[in-house]
């Protein structure tokens, strides 16, 4: 029996039917359930209760199948639980503690490429050799060919270059064959019965290189298979196309399914890192944010939302290139993940966000990705060692020391959480508009107009450390507000907004 740890702070709102917003875990770095510092199926059982104080919907697990790297994104059966991870009836218990907490499990699954050490790859690669085209034959379930390519690895045992767009480790899957589309079919089907609630697609980009419209249909394809046994689950893909590509996204969506937003995600450019960085994307993104979702809708026929991010796995950690040089940083890391958390559609938070862990790919000159993987620290002592044993300079608070200060950026994600989740049809299915404001504000404040079935709702937040005067222009019926400061005052319509706040005014 696991003994389930709940946080002392919850919301009233713990069982999030309603929510919309996801979380990512590391596996290998997240909670150690078994003692032998490696995260592991317990581990996140124990962690759900606090996911879920937190107020996510969704919960995504990097690959859990079984591999021999650490990250797992090279699958050697896509039908077992890796054993370092647990077995298939933690995964049952696992399943059902997430949806006791009214939330839902999307699990990664990685068929652009799978490892080389899978039994598909090994079978297929004698096949191709011995030319046997007989119906148990696996040889098209990977990209052969006679002659040397960019992109392909020479196999001794085919006597062939086979397609790996990664690496040679990595081979690309054939996804035009037949007798593999029946395979994919099976392990879709299969963790859908066995409790998952959808998907997080890996590398969809490279399902068939520089062929959208060919990847576009696998993907309605795949919706189709997965919506015959579980109908509406949520999946989400990666397309990480170079930059700026927002066609891409929509292209992509086109088939139901949405990506996750590289082009709004990078600090660099337009998203919410962006604009708490520089003044230009600051009065950009309010007006790309809301543009993106219109277009989303208008290509998928209403069935797409925006999946935005600041930081995943692959990329260095917002904390260290959000508001980079800039004094009151910290103050404007939390203002980001305002603009996240209350941005329409689906929203991600990548583990260790919540508390601004660091981790840069390049630490004094080592390279690394585990970097921006590290354990996350957990007080109570269930910590993991970091990836491939990468040394990380310490980092000194732990997620129980976060929820005991008040104004700490993990006790705001739960308040913003606990608020989008109150009002998560505006944040999801109503229409989004940008509320225009005066030249002299519009360049510390920035204002959303929501509405859902003739309901009004105002969002606003503030980037500065003054507090802001600020008229509501019209009758209003409630004010909330998240702040890590201190709470604005307010004098009928008149608001003196409290440095870095944010707030949510219901509207008459
Ligand atoms: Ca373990």
């Amino acid at each position: 029996m696991i003994e389930v740890k709940i946080p002392k702070k919850l919301p009233k709102n713990l069982h999030n039917e309603k929510g919309s917003a996801g979380y990512q875990v590391f596996v290998a770095s997240f909670r150690d359930g078994n003692g032998d510092k490696k995260g592991d199926l317990k581990g996140i059982i124990e962690a759900v209760p606090y996911i879920a104080s937190l107020g996510f919907h969704y919960l995504w697990l990097t690959p859990i199948f079984k591999s021999s790297s650490y990250h797992r994104y090279d699958t050697e059966d896509y039908l077992s639980i890796d054993s370092s991870l647990g077995t298939l009836e933690d995964f049952h218990t696992l399943a059902k503690t997430v949806h006791e907490y009214g939330m839902e499990l999307i699990l990664d699954l990685v068929i652009n490429h799978s490892s080389f050490r899978h039994p598909w790859y090994i079978q297929s690669a004698k096949d191709y050799f011995h030319h046997d085209e007989g119906k148990d034959s696996k040889a098209d379930y990977y990209n052969w060919t006679k002659k040397p390519q960019y992109a392909y690895s020479y196999d001794p045992n085919a006597d062939a270059w086979v397609e790996g767009r990664f690496s040679g480790w990595m081979p690309d899957l054939n996804l035009d064959s037949l007798s593999l589309r029946k395979e994919l079919e099976e392990i879709l089907c299969y963790w859908l019965k066995e409790g998952a609630d959808g998907y997080r697609l890996d590398a969809v980009r490279f399902y068939y290189f520089e062929e959208r419209e060919k990847t576009v249909a696998f993907l309605k394809w795949l919706k189709d298979v997965c919506y015959k046994i579980k109908a509406n689950c949520y999946i989400v893909g990666e397309a990480w196309e170079d930059y700026p590509d927002e066609q891409s996204i929509l292209d992509y969506a086109s088939s139901g399914i949405p990506m996750f937003h590289f082009p709004l995600c990078l600090s660099r450019e337009d998203g919410p890192g962006a604009a708490v960085s520089f003044l230009s994307s600051w009065k950009k993104f309010p007006y790309r944010i809301v543009e993106e979702k219109k277009k989303l809708a208008e290509v998928s026929h209403g069935e797409v939302f925006p999946a935005l991010f600041i930081g995943n796995h692959d990329t260095d950690r917002w904390s260290e290139v959000v508001a980079v040089g800039k004094e009151n940083q910290k103050e404007l890391y939390h203002v980001a993940m305002s603009l996240l958390l209350w941005s329409p559609g689906t929203p991600w938070v990548y583990y260790g966000e919540e508390i601004g862990l660091p981790g840069v790919r390049n630490y004094l000159g080592v390279m690394s990705d585990a970097a921006r993987r590290t354990a996350m620290p957990w007080k109570d002592g269930n910590l993991c060692s970091n990836p491939e044993d990468y040394i990380a300079p310490p980092f000194p608070s732990s997620v129980e020391e976060e929820e005991e200060k008040e104004n700490s950026l993990l006790n705001r994600v739960r308040k913003l959480l606990s608020l989008r989740n109150d009002y998560n049809d505006f944040f999801t299915k109503g229409n989004w508009e940008v509320f225009e404001l005066s030249s002299d504000l519009s360049e510390q404040m920035m204002a959303f107009l929501l509405s859902f079935q003739g309901e009004k709702i105002l969002l606003i937040h503030s980037q500065t450390k003054e507090p802001l005067l600020f008229e509501i222009p019209f009758p209003y019926t409630k004010i909330e507000e998240v702040t890590s400061t201190h709470p604005s005052s307010i004098d009928k319509r008149k608001i003196s907004i409290s440095p870095y706040s944010s707030l949510l005014i219901t509207l008459e």
